[in-house]
């Protein structure tokens, strides 16, 4: 397997489900983790279950991702150790609500746009810039299936993934040229805290979502996203889109009953 042995990953949603695999996967690989996230006290935990299985060094930071200011002070106050980020995930993200267009809920609308597109945004436009003058680094953005078809009451969460595919595809046109890679890892359904977040809290609405058939886990996607930081430097994988076996499309999927 491959090593990333003293390379500087910042991972945000680290708190929960795609994120946190991530920091295992990348911390079973020897990389060095700064994981971001609102949730601080599962930041930390996870933090020392990675430093007591894989002796990594990881830092914690405290962050949400809407908040550019805030985004702009954790970037550039960073030690001098921790300041070279080779590998950036943009994960941090959501969904909530799932109502027809003329039913949705202004709040739930602005909730995810401001994290999943500009939130992305601006850990992007902290963290690229170093990238660009190390002439090294890696962006990994966590699309959708939603961001390549739309499905009935999912228009606002859609929208925000197909803007985060035209953000990955700008971004890879304007670092051309200076060895920054960028990824993008689109998952279909995957089991993690997503829909809970969605049905603001109704488990067993969320429930329903899996039932009947078997989800992709964190885990797959973390797999997808560490074979894009492992290829070698002239490798850029620009796209990889991960569905359950029983999932053929955002709306069609078989489930036993
Ligand atoms: P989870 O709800 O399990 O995790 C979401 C993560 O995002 C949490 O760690 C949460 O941390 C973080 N987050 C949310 N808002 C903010 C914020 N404002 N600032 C910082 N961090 C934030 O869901 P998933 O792991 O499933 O989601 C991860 C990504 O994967 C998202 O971008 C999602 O859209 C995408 N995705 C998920 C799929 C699925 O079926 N689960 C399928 C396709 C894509 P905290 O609350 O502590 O801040
Ligand atoms: C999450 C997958 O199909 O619920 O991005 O939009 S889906």
């Amino acid at each position: 397997m491959h090593s990333l042995n003293g390379k500087t990953v910042l991972i945000t949603g680290a708190s929960s489900g795609i994120g946190a695999a991530c920091a295992h996967a990348f911390a079973s690989l020897d990389a060095r983790l700064l994981l971001a996230a609102r949730r601080l006290e599962r930041l930390e935990k996870l933090a020392a279950e990675l430093y007591a299985q894989h002796g990594v060094e990881v830092r914690t930071l405290l962050l949400d991702v809407r908040d550019q200011p805030a985004v702009e002070a954790a970037i550039n106050s960073l030690p001098a150790a921790w300041a070279a980020i080779d590998i950036l995930v943009n994960n941090a993200g959501l969904s909530r609500g799932l109502d027809k267009l003329h039913e949705g809920k202004l709040a739930d609308w602005e909730e995810m746009i401001d994290t999943n597109v500009k939130g992305l945004l601006y850990v992007s436009r902290a963290v690229i810039p170093g990238m660009v003058a190390r002439r090294r680094g890696h962006v990994i953005n966590i699309g959708s299936i939603a961001g390549h078809q739309v499905y009935p009451s999912g228009n606002v969460y859609s929208a925000t993934k197909h803007a985060v595919a035209a953000l990955t595809q700008g971004m890879r046109m304007d670092l051309l040229g200076t060895d920054v890679r960028v990824s993008t890892v689109d998952p279909g359904m995957v089991e993690t805290e997503f829909s809970q977040v969605r049905f603001h809290g109704d488990e067993v609405r969320a429930a329903k979502v899996y039932q009947g058939l078997t989800p992709l886990t964190p885990d797959d996607v973390a797999d997808a996203v560490v074979y894009c930081a492992t290829r070698p430097a002239h490798v850029n994988i620009n796209e990889i889109i991960i569905m359950p076996t029983a999932q053929a499309t955002a709306t069609m999927a078989v489930r036993v009953p």
